[in-house]
């Protein structure tokens, strides 16, 4: 499937993921052998090995299609939206990249699917494709009860006041073609927390960019802690009403400009990205 230009960028959110990091490298890498790919891992300041291992592993593991951008967390709670859209924004000025990928850095999302979302882009040509949860033939293994259903309270709720076209908003196992993340960081989204994945589907639905969602089996954290917390889950329950607004009502929608958290603070990247180019 390694047609002349299909590179993938990956973008990988990370706060204190020492005990998953490593292992998810390592899964990329061999769910991946002969594809061009680009992993960015984007830190908001862990305060465990998570650093150091990436860091390692780049060194150890020859891995110069891995990088690590070290942000300054400015908010409490998670702030996996922003981070993600620095990673997105920062391999599309930096790079050539046609396919985008983000996902999440605890083991949730398995990289042996990666190929099936980067195939869907680049073969069948969706703009957007989604590993869901709600669709037939997929699971959801070691995952507590009440996450379960917490997860799919907030999924219908958001279907019937978005829209019912898709059935997963929230899990962030997803690929994105160029145009999509040039939309997305051209807009003014208003969230960096995981309402986020939301804001940005929307966005994109009104844009009538095509979206196919696949099968995923989604397996419930191992190692490491949730930084979900309640916080994020009442201001979600609020900005979904916003979203939701802006979507069906044109005149509320998608502005064009900086969004609220441009100004992140990225302290270091390492090692510096190359921009390529699909000829190398
Ligand atoms: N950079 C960054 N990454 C974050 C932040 N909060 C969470 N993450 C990462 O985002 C991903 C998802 O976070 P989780 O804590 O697993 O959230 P979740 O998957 O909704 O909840 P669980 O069901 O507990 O797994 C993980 O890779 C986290 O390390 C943050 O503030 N900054
Ligand atoms: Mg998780």
């Amino acid at each position: 499937m390694n047609k002349p230009g299909s590179y993938t960028w990956i973008v990988v959110p990370t706060l204190n993921e020492a005990g998953n990091i490593r292992l998810l490298l390592e899964g990329i890498r061999q769910a991946l052998p002969d594809l061009r790919y680009h992993v960015c891992i984007v830190d908001d300041g862990s305060k465990d090995d998570t650093v150091d291992i990436v860091r390692n592993f780049i060194r150890t593991a020859s891995a110069d299609n891995v990088s690590i951008i070290q942000r300054k967390k400015t908010h409490l709670g998670s702030q996996r939206g922003v981070a993600v859209w620095t990673g997105l924004q920062y391999g599309f000025r930096h790079s050539e990249c046609d396919i985008f990928v983000e996902m999440d850095a605890d083991l949730s999302h398995r990289p042996e699917e990666l190929r099936i979302g980067i195939e869907t882009i680049f073969r069948l040509g969706y703009n957007v494709a989604i590993a869901s949860k709600y669709l037939i033939g997929s699971r959801v293994v070691n995952r507590p009860f009440g996450r379960r259903l917490l997860s799919r309270v907030a999924n219908t709720t958001v279907r019937s006041l978005v829209s019912r076209k898709v059935r997963d908003y929230s899990n962030g196992y997803r690929f994105y073609d160029r145009e999509c993340v040039s939309m997305i960081c051209a807009h003014r989204l208003r969230y960096g927390s995981p309402i986020y994945l939301t804001e940005g589907l929307a966005l994109l639905m009104a844009h009538r960019m095509r979206i196919y969602e696949f099968p995923t089996t989604y397996i419930g954290r191992g190692e490491g802690l949730s930084k979900l917390r309640l916080m994020d889950l009442a201001k979600a329950g609020i900005a979904v009403f916003d979203i939701a607004a802006r979507f069906h009502f044109h005149s509320l929608g998608f502005v064009r400009g900086t969004p609220a958290f441009s100004q992140v603070q990225i302290s270091q990247v390492e090692p510096a990205v190359q921009p390529q180019t699909h000829s190398k």
